[in-house]
């Protein structure tokens, strides 16, 4: 499938989706959003895809919405035509992993595009944050939301109100980000982490994936019960078998996704 603002390259199981629009710094505009939905949906419905990798450039992984384009918008046309919320719902729907590899700016929308990944690595030049103050708006796709149940809601308010730029190293104290790497590495070491997936169980991946989720979605009781019911459901499987009988059997796992 040919994209105008996309790069998607699959290879190994994983596919690479880098943003590409270097003039605007990645400015998710309507183009942007929709081929990034279709791209999704493709890699969904790809049995060779087992783990999603989405990146930007070294300059901006993406600088937020673009502000040219929705600038004159209407609140009815922005309510009547759900701005962005039709566009992102893909990235939520996703059953694969996805993987976040951010260098320079992740803001606004950027950031929570970042954010609606399964966990983000990041370069040492990687900048966050949620300036939509700035513009008389607030966060559209989740930065209230998502920021407070990651960092908390001293960093978010902080971040929110002020409109300033975190570094990686406080998005990686304040729990946003799982790693940060020298910004030569980045690309490798996201997709060594993408490799490791592949190498698991994909029907065991989708799991652990439902079963993260769930913890910001539910109260801990139904979490807890919602990932012991998928725990012994997995007894029903061929990989739970083949998984536990490497390991008594000192060798490999051979993973078939049954
Ligand atoms: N929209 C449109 N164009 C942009 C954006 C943007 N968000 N960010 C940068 N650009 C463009 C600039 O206009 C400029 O274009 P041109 O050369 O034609 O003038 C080009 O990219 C380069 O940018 P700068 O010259 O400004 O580069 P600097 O290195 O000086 O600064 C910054 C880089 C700090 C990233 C700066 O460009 C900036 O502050 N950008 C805006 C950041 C921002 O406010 N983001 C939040 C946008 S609102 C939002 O995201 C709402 C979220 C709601 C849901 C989103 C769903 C997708």
């Amino acid at each position: 499938m040919a994209y105008e603002t996309l790069i998607v390259e699959i290879e190994d199981h994983i596919a690479l989706i880098k943003l590409n629009r270097p003039d605007a710094m990645n400015a998710l505009n309507t183009q942007l959003l929709e081929e990034l939905s279709k791209a999704l949906r493709a890699c969904e419905s790809n049995d060779k895809v087992r783990c999603v990798v989405l990146t930007g450039s070294d300059k901006a992984f993406a600088a937020g919405a673009d502000i040219k384009e929705m600038s004159d918008k209407s609140f009815v046309e922005a309510f009547t035509n759900d701005l962005f919320g039709r566009e992102t719902q893909e990235m939520l729907r996703c059953r694969k992993p996805i993987i976040a590899a951010v260098a320079g700016y992740a803001l606004g929308g950027g950031c929570e595009l970042a954010m609606m990944c399964d966990f983000i690595i990041a370069a040492d030049t990687a900048k966050f944050g949620q300036p939509e103050i700035n513009l008389g708006v607030v966060a559209g796709i989740g930065g209230t939301q998502r920021l407070t149940r990651f960092a908390g809601k001293s960093k978010s308010m902080d971040m929110h109100l002020t409109g300033r730029f975190m570094t990686a190293e406080e998005a990686e104290r304040s729990g946003l980000v799982s790693r940060v790497v020298p910004a030569k590495k980045l690309m490798e070491e996201a997709m060594g982490a993408a490799a490791k997936i592949t190498e698991k169980s994909a029907l065991t991946a989708m799991a652990v994936k439902e079963a993260v989720n769930r913890a910001y979605e539910v109260p801990l009781n139904e979490g807890l019960l919602f990932e012991r019911r998928l725990f012994h459901a997995l007894f029903a499987t061929d990989d739970q078998k083949e998984g536990m009988a490497a390991f008594l059997e000192k060798r490999e796992a051979q993973f078939r996704d049954k």
